[in-house]
């Protein structure tokens, strides 16, 4: 330990904060790492272009073209961050060999084959999500057509990444969670609101049935309020999504995206938990619309982590990351957006938790706001750094060389 950590030790013992404490807790956090912040959400199992009222913009070069490109950049960006991570995969980036090919709704185990031995040669458990969209069976809705075949296409598909999520946790003995979102909406005012929604229950109904107990997979359900070209009307809405993950017992998933702009997920998220054993959280920093801007150190992203610390049931939270920015370098996004959501992590870990609640019950809101303002010129980056070193990774400011290092090497000649 050096001089410079001890005076920062010894400033947060002055307000009652213990920094390794706050180590210690931080290093049992996972955050699961999504890969499609490496491919601008391209996948590899068909040509189509991404859809379902998402987008990425930029052009920068570098994108990763290849499963083995898309790795070698994940593990980049892996190393740069302290912490634990998990894998965070598409059912999209399926990986087919010699020329065989597989639909959406035939996917197996076999077709991902490659991630697994990815995720174990880097002691990583792996999440997963179904790809309702960039498909020419999602040109319009999915679990929610009135089409049978089409819906019984996505069912099929919903069921087949229940089996490959089983096989994930099985193969990495960690949890798989299996993240179910739709973009299924309307551009106009619908004159059927309700029919989709009941067609949305009896498909994720159907492919729960492919659940087994003790099976080590986590569903999860995320809601959101609108998609390009799709802003009247979301089948999946909030109020849907927590009464179906609710009435099913899987567990409710918010993006902070996903929401109106004055509406906080940090406010949610102690709703939700005192009605739900478990939640789900995709972090991501929406700029006017859902955007999907790379976290950073932010208010709101910091009230996330505050809420989530506070609460003591950070076990209880599945923690993942969901931006895609391609207008900057790539492997910087994902190590600046992870970087920045264990940082607001570790904040809240250096907050005096039980002062700052204390004060709120007495009614002393002068010390709460006081003393939560102070907190924010504490030295934290000196715990921060010291935290990067003890997990093997580098500091802030040592970081981005290697990044622009790579580049040069690898990503230019791509
Ligand atoms: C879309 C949702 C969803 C996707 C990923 C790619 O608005 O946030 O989570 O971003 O599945
Ligand atoms: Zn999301």
């Amino acid at each position: 330990m050096d001089k410079i950590y001890e005076y920062a030790r010894a400033e947060y013992a002055k307000i009652g904060v213990d920094t390794e404490e706050a180590i210690r807790k931080l290093s049992e956090l996972t955050v699961s790492l999504h890969c499609w912040q490496g491919d601008d959400v391209g996948g590899f199992d068909t040509d189509a272009a991404l859809s379902g009222g998402i987008q990425a913009t930029g052009n920068y070069p570098g994108k990763a073209k290849t499963p083995e490109q898309l790795m070698q950049d994940m593990k980049k960006a892996i190393s740069l961050c302290p912490g634990r991570c998990k894998l965070n995969l598409h059912a999209s980036y399926a990986i087919f060999e010699d020329g065989e090919y597989a639909d959406r709704d035939a996917l197996e185990p076999k077709h991902f084959k490659k991630w697994v031995d990815f995720a174990k040669e880097n002691g990583m458990g792996i999440d997963f999500n179904p790809t309702f969209f960039s498909h020419p069976k999602a040109a319009s809705l999915t679990l929610t057509s009135p089409d049978e075949e089409i819906r019984g296409f996505w069912v099929n598909h919903g069921k087949a990444c229940v089996r490959i999520a089983r096989y994930f946790a099985e193969e990495t003995g960690e949890p798989c969670v299996m993240n179910i979102w739709i973009p299924d909406g309307m551009k106009e005012i619908p004159a059927d609101r309700m029919g989709p929604r009941a067609r949305f229950i009896k498909s994720l109904d159907e492919i729960l049935s492919e659940k087994r107990e003790g099976d080590g997979v986590y569903l999860t359900l995320e809601s959101k309020v609108f998609g390009i070209g799709l802003e009247s009307y979301t089948a999946g809405s909030a109020e849907f999504c927590l009464g179906y993950s609710l009435s099913r017992g899987i567990v409710p998933l918010m993006d902070n995206g996903h929401y109106h702009p004055t509406e906080m997920v940090s406010d949610k998220i102690s709703s939700m938990l005192l009605f739900a054993p478990k939640i789900a959280l995709h972090v991501t920093r929406p700029v006017r619309w859902d955007s999907d801007h790379v976290v950073i150190f932010d208010d709101e992203t910091r009230e996330m982590a505050k809420e989530i610390v506070f609460s003591g049931r950070e076990k209880d939270v599945f923690l993942a990351l969901d931006f895609f920015d391609a207008s900057i370098n790539r492997i910087a996004a994902w190590a600046v957006g992870l970087r920045s959501f264990r940082k607001a992590l570790l904040y809240a870990y250096l907050l005096p938790a039980a002062d700052l609640k204390g004060y709120q019950d007495s009614e002393n809101f002068t010390s709460m706001l006081s003393v939560s303002e102070e907190a924010k010129t504490m030295p934290f980056g000196i715990v921060w750094n010291e935290f990067c070193e003890r997990m093997g990774a580098p500091r802030d400011g040592e970081w981005l060389p290697s990044v622009r290092e790579y580049e040069e090497k690898v990503l230019s000649a791509r």
